[in-house]
C-alpha cells in the first residue's frame, strides 16, 4: 500500500500535509495564513485558558500558545509575539496530543530476573546510588557517566553537570549533542574563540542569496523554511542555493540545486574559495581589519591561502565532486557578490568526518567576501534540538567542557570554575571526559561500569547500533524516560518515569542564543518526576547535597545567571522575571535594561563590542577571526566493488528523531508511514527493485533488510533513509567513523551493497 496515500482520521495524510506545506511556498502573499490553515486541518477542541510557551521538538524554538481546559491540553497554536511571528509545524500542531501518548512511562522499575518490575522511587534510586558507589569505589570516579541530551531542560544539564564534575569528580558527561552539533560548536570556536552562532534568524529577512547545504530546512525547520520563501516573495532577487546530494522538499524550491557524491563538500567550498580568489570578489579591506589566516599551526598569509587553493580549481574537482565546474563558478559569484549572503547548514555538513574543517569553511567563505555582521550576512548554522545550544554546549556539559565557554584542558579555568562552584581547587579533574561514541565503548570493555542515560534513546540513535547495544548490556544503565518501551529501555537496569515539557518547568535555549521560559502547566502521570528532581534525589544519595544547593528551577536559573557574567556569555540581564514576560531573550544580555544581542560582535549591538572598531572578534586574543587552510580527506567509507552505494540518513517531516512521541500520534504516524529504503530510480531499475520489495542493505557494520522506495530524489548512487523507525533501525548498518577533533559521528556517509531478497 502507498503510505502516501494513507489518511488518517482526521482525514489528514501525508499528501496533503505537504501540499499544504508546498503551497506556501508558491502561493504569493498567503505564508502565513496557510500555515494557520494547516493548524485548522487539525480538529481540536475549545480552550478556556491561553498560556505562552515553546515548542517540545526542534531547534527553531517556536513560540506557542498552550490551550487548556479542566486541566488538559486541549489546543496549541503558533505564537504571534514570538520570533516564529505564529508560524510553526505539524509536529507543532499535535503538540496537544503529547502528554496524552500511550504507554507512558509511570513508575520506576528495576530489573529482576531479566524482568522490569515495578519499583517505590526509594527503592530504584537507593539501588542506583548503591551501585554508582560500588563503581567509584572499585574502579574510580572514571568509571560512572552521564549521557544527556539537547532536550533537556537547561537546569538539568547545568546539574547534571555540576553534580558529576564538581560532586563525582568526573568528567564523564556527554550527550546526544556530540551527535549533532559537535562539529558546529567547535568549528565557531576555532574560528571566533567562542561557540554559538554570529547571527540570528532574522538574517534571513534581509538575504540577497541563500546558501544551504546540508540542510532540509522544508521537513527539519519548516517556520525557518517559510521564512525563507517569505523572503524571496518580498525581494524577488533574493537566489536560494541548495546544496544536498538528494533532490529534498527544500532542493525543490531552489533557484539552484548541487547534488554533491555524499562525503565531497569540502571540494566544493575550496573550489569556491578558490574561484572567490581568482576573481577579484575578495572583500580585502574587511579582511585587513578582521581576519588571520592560519593552516591550523601557524600564522600565514593570504598569498599562502590562494596557493593552497591552487589544487582546487572547479575543473580539478568537478568529477569527484559530482557538480559541473561551470555551476560552481556561478555559486561562487552569486555567494560573494550579493548584497548580503546568508548561508544556512545543519547535519550534511556536521555529521562528517572533515564536519569541523567544513564549519571552518563555511565562515571562512563569509570572513573573505565580508557577508559577516551586517543585516542578511551571516554564516549560521541551524541547531537541530531545542536546548542543545543553551543547555548543554552554553552550560558546557559535555566530556571536554566547562560551563560558559571554559575547558577542562586550561588549568586556569579550571580553577576559575571552582572557585565560582564553591568547591577546593583540584576538585575537577584535569582529564577531558569520553565522547558519546568513546562513552559507549568504554562501556563494552567494562571502563565505564555505570551510567544514567537521560531524555536520549542511544540504543536506536548511535550508529553501528549492534556495536553499541551489546555495549550497553554490559553497563548498569539507569534510563531515564517518560515512554516505557524506548529501545533504550530494553537495556535498562533501572527504568525511572519522567516528566515532559509543560509537566515540568524550566529554560531553552534555542539556535540563536534566544533563552526562553517553559512554565509547568499540568502534573506528570502516575509517580513520573521532572529529571531535575531525579538528578537532585540522585545528589543526595551520593552525599554531594551540599554541592547541589539550588534545588528549583528558579534558584538554578539565578546561580547560572549569576556564573554567566563571568564569560562572554553574559546573560545576566535576563531574569525569570522578564523570561516569564518576554518572547525569549538572546546573549549576551548583561543587564536588565538590556534588549538582548541580535547579531554578535557588532558596535552597538553586541555589549561585549568596546574597542570602538565596527567590529570586533573579541573571542580571540588579536580580536581577528581565523579563516584556515582546510585541505579535503576522502571519507574513509569510500564505495568499492562489494559496497557500491552510499547510504545517507535523516529526517521525515512529521517524525521526531527515534520517534518514542511523534510516533503514537496517530496524525503524524500515518502520514510519514513506516521507514523505507530511498533508491534511486535508475540504479533500481538496474537492479530490477521495484516499489515495495525487500532489500538486503549491507554495510562493513552491519546488515538489515528494508522495504524499498523507488525515488527520483537521490542521485544516482545514494540511498537514503531514515531513522526513526526501529522496526528498520537504520543505524545497524551506519558507520560509526568520527570526525577526529569533534568526535561527531559521520552518519551521512556509508558505503554498502543492495540487493533484492523478496517482492
Ligand atoms: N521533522 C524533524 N525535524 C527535526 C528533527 C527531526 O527528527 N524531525 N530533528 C532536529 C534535529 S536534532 C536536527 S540535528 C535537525 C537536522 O536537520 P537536517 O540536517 O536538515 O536534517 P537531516 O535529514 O538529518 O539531513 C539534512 C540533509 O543532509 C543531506 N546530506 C546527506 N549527506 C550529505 C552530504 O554529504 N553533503 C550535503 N551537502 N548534504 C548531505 C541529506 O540528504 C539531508 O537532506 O533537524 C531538527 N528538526
Ligand atoms: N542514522 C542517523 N542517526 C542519527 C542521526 C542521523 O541523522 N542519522 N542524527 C543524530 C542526531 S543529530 C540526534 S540529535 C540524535 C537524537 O537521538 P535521540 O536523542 O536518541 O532521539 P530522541 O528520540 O530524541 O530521544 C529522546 C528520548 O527521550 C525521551 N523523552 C522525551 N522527553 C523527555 C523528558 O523530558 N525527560 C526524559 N528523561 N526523557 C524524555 C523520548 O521518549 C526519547 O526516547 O540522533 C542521532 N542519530
Ligand atoms: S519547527 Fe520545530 S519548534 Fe517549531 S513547531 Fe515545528 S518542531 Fe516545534
Ligand atoms: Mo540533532
Amino acid at each position: 500500500m502507498d503510505t502516501n496515500d494513507q489518511k488518517s482520521e482526521s482525514g489528514l495524510g501525508r499528501r496533503d500535509l505537504l501540499k499544504v506545506l508546498g503551497g506556501v511556498a508558491v502561493a504569493n502573499g498567503l505564508g502565513a495564513s496557510t500555515w494557520a490553515a494547516l493548524e485548522l486541518l487539525v480538529p481540536s477542541a475549545t480552550a478556556d485558558t491561553w498560556h505562552k510557551s515553546v515548542c517540545r521538538y526542534c531547534g527553531t524554538g517556536c513560540g506557542v500558545l498552550v490551550g487548556m481546559r479542566d486541566g488538559r491540553v486541549t489546543d496549541v497554536r503558533g505564537d504571534d509575539l514570538a520570533h516564529n511571528k505564529g508560524v510553526i509545524c505539524v509536529k507543532g500542531s499535535m503538540l496537544r496530543a503529547l502528554p496524552y501518548v500511550k504507554g507512558r512511562l509511570t513508575t520506576p522499575k528495576i530489573r529482576r530476573d531479566g524482568r522490569l518490575v515495578d519499583a517505590t522511587w526509594d527503592e530504584a534510586m537507593s539501588h542506583v546510588a548503591q551501585t554508582f558507589k560500588d563503581a567509584i569505589a572499585a574502579g574510580g570516579p572514571d568509571s560512572v557517566a552521564f549521557y544527556g541530551s539537547g532536550q533537556l531542560l537547561t537546569e538539568e544539564s547545568y546539574t547534571a553537570n555540576k553534580l558529576f564534575k564538581a560532586g563525582i569528580r568526573t568528567n564523564n558527561v556527554d550527550g546526544n549533542p556530540r551527535l549533532c552539533m559537535g562539529s558546529a560548536a567547535a568549528g565557531y570556536t576555532q574560528v571566533y574563540g567562542k561557540d554559538e552562532p554570529p547571527g540570528s534568524y532574522e538574517d534571513i529577512d534581509y538575504a540577497d542569496c541563500i546558501f544551504t547545504i546540508g540542510a532540509n530546512l522544508f521537513e527539519c525547520h519548516p517556520p525557518l523554511f517559510e521564512r525563507v520563501q517569505q523572503r524571496r516573495r518580498a525581494s524577488k532577487g533574493t537566489r536560494l542555493i541548495v546544496v544536498d546530494p538528494r533532490r529534498t522538499r527544500t532542493a525543490e524550491h531552489a533557484d539552484i540545486h548541487l547534488a554533491p557524491v555524499p562525503g565531497t563538500d569540502l571540494l566544493l567550498l575550496n573550489a569556491m574559495a578558490q574561484v572567490i580568489c581568482e576573481e577579484g570578489l575578495l572583500d580585502t579591506s574587511f579582511i585587513d581589519k578582521h581576519v588571520r589566516f592560519s593552516d591550523g599551526q601557524n600564522t600565514v598569509d593570504l598569498a599562502a591561502f590562494k596557493a593552497f587553493l591552487e589544487k582546487y580549481k572547479p575543473e580539478a574537482v568537478a568529477s569527484e565532486l559530482g557538480i559541473a565546474a561551470h555551476q560552481i563558478r556561478e555559486v561562487a559569484f552569486l555567494f560573494a557578490r550579493s548584497r548580503a549572503t546568508t548561508s544556512l547548514w545543519t547535519m550534511g555538513i556536521n555529521q562528517r568526518t572533515q564536519g569541523v574543517f567544513l564549519n571552518n569553511m563555511l565562515n571562512g567563505l563569509h570572513l573573505i567576501t565580508g557577508h559577516i555582521g551586517r543585516p542578511g550576512a551571516t554564516p549560521f548554522s541551524v541547531t537541530g534540538q531545542p536546548n542543545a545550544c543553551g543547555g548543554v554546549r552554553d552550560t558546557g556539559a559535555l566530556g571536554h567542557l566547562l560551563p560558559a565557554g571554559h575547558v577542562v584542558a586550561n588549568e586556569g579555568h579550571r580553577r576559575k570554575v571552582e572557585q565560582l562552584w564553591g568547591v577546593e581547587p583540584g576538585t575537577i579533574s584535569d582529564k577531558p571526559g569520553l565522547d558519546a561514541v568513546s562513552l559507549f565503548r568504554a562501556m563494552g570493555d567494562g571502563r565505564v561500569k555505570a551510567a544514567l542515560v537521560m531524555c536520549t534513546n542511544p540504543a536506536q540513535s548511535l550508529p553501528a547500533a549492534d556495536r553499541y547495544r551489546a555495549a550497553m548490556e554490559k553497563c548498569f544503565l539507569v534510563v531515564a524516560e517518560i515512554v516505557e518501551d524506548s529501545e533504550t529501555a530494553q537495556f535498562a537496569d533501572v527504568l525511572l518515569p519522567a516528566a515532559l515539557w509543560i509537566e515540568k518547568e524550566g529554560v531553552t535555549g534555542q539556535g540563536e542564543r534566544r533563552y526562553q521560559l517553559i512554565e509547568k502547566l499540568m502534573d506528570p502521570p502516575g509517580q513520573a518526576r521532572s529529571d531535575l528532581d531525579i538528578l537532585v534525589d540522585l545528589a543526595d544519595r551520593l552525599g554531594h547535597g551540599a554541592l547541589i544547593n539550588a534545588r528549583t528551577p528558579e534558584d538554578i536559573w539565578d546561580e547560572w545567571r549569576q556564573f554567566s557574567v563571568s564569560s562572554m556569555y553574559n546573560f545576566k540581564g535576563m531574569t525569570r522575571a522578564r523570561l516569564e514576560k518576554e518572547r525569549g531573550l538572546q546573549w549576551p544580555c548583561p543587564s536588565e535594561d538590556h534588549p538582548g544581542t541580535i547579531r554578535r560582535y557588532v558596535a552597538g549591538d553586541d555589549p561585549l563590542v568596546t574597542n570602538g572598531s565596527a567590529m570586533e572578534f573579541y573571542g580571540q586574543p588579536d580580536k581577528k577571526a581565523i579563516v584556515f587552510l582546510r585541505p579535503y580527506v576522502p571519507s574513509p567509507e569510500h564505495t568499492t566493488e562489494e559496497f557500491p552505494f552510499y547510504l545517507t540518513t535523516g529526517r521525515v517531516l512529521e517524525q521526531w528523531h527515534t520517534s518514542t512521541m511523534t510516533g503514537r500520534i496517530e496524525e503524524l504516524a500515518k502520514a510519514s508511514g513506516d521507514a523505507v529504503i530511498e533508491i534511486n530510480e535508475q540504479d533500481a531499475w538496474k537492479l530490477q527493485i521495484a516499489k515495495g520489495d525487500s532489500v538486503e542493505v549491507r554495510s562493513r557494520h552491519g546488515t538489515l533488510q528494508g522495504s524499498a522506495q523507488v525515488a527520483s530524489s537521490p542521485r544516482r548512487g545514494v540511498v537514503f533513509a531514515t531513522f526513526h523507525d526501529a522496526k528498520l533501525l537504520i543505524n545497524r548498518v551506519v558507520a560509526d567513523n568520527v570526525d577526529p577533533i569533534s568526535r561527531e559521528p559521520e552518519y551521512k556517509v556509508t558505503a554498502v551493497s543492495l540487493r533484492k531478497v523478496g517482492t
